[in-house]
């Protein structure tokens, strides 16, 4: 049983070995403690994948769809410098990286109508907007934001709704390599990464969402959505932040 540990406060993660029952397939894996909400998360870096939600330019970027809405987009900004220190991390430790974008096929027969009409807004999804078509497949607004940007090799997960896991192979891609625990990061909050989370909760994976490398247009929205996850025990996860989860890959690369 792991103690409550606070993220963020500094100690040397302990190693491990993971329970048989903690793993999908194989043998006993080495786990590294990671300090996080409600309490440490037992990292097996051998069947976790770093999950990056919707970095996209048309919620990041000054200009850009939510810029255009009115929200003010350096509170998702905030997110970006330690969501690609830990990608960084992530992929020298050899851990599987997939990116997801939330858009839609150009002719737009994946986008249902009710999605479309929410809002009201005078330019929604598949209108020209200032970064070509809202959220539509190839337009530059529904890129990766070049800071973040997938190299050769990485999954990207193009998805239609807020999960991640809906209308989408992220699920058997998981399957097929193995992975029971994501490191989540992205945007927003409390959209796209809290319905992502909950979605992998009810698939059985354990989920480490890391507070820095996420963000939302409303900073109390990121605050409860965050308080969510953890509430109950982890009734949907852990929260962490990433100096301790990188504190703990750069342990495991000690050997
Ligand atoms: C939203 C997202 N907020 N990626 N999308 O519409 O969270």
């Amino acid at each position: 049983m792991c103690k409550p540990s606070a993220p963020g406060a500094a100690h040397a993660p302990r190693r491990r070995t993971a329970p048989a029952s903690t793993v999908r397939s194989g043998g006993p894996a080495m786990t590294i403690e990671v300090a996080a909400a409600p309490y440490a998360f037992d990292l097996d870096v051998a069947h976790a994948a770093l999950l990056i939600i919707d970095m996209q330019r048309d919620f990041l970027e000054p200009g850009g769809f939510g810029a255009a809405l009115g929200n003010d987009v350096a509170l998702l900004r905030a997110a970006i410098a330690p969501t690609a220190a830990v990608l960084a991390a992530s992929r020298a430790a050899g851990m599987l990286v997939i990116h997801t974008r939330e858009g839609h096929r150009p002719d737009l027969s994946d986008l249902p109508p009710a999605k479309r009409r929410r809002g009201r807004f005078p330019v929604t999804i598949g209108d020209e907007g200032p970064m070509g078509r809202i959220l539509v497949q190839g337009e530059p607004g529904h890129d990766i934001i070049p800071d973040l940007a997938p190299v050769a090799g990485e999954p990207v997960i193009d998805k239609p709704g807020k999960g991640a896991f809906w209308a989408t192979s992220l699920g058997a891609i998981l399957a097929n390599r193995a992975i029971n625990q994501l490191i989540v990061c992205g945007v927003t909050t409390e959209v796209c990464v809290n319905t992502t989370v909950r979605e992998a909760n009810d698939r059985g994976f354990d989920c480490l969402v890391l507070s820095d490398c996420t963000g939302s247009y409303f900073p109390d929205f990121h605050t409860q959505a965050l308080r969510m996850i953890t509430a109950q025990g982890g009734i949907f996860g852990w929260v962490g932040a990433s100096a301790d989860l990188l504190r703990a890959l750069a342990s495991s690369r000690e050997g």
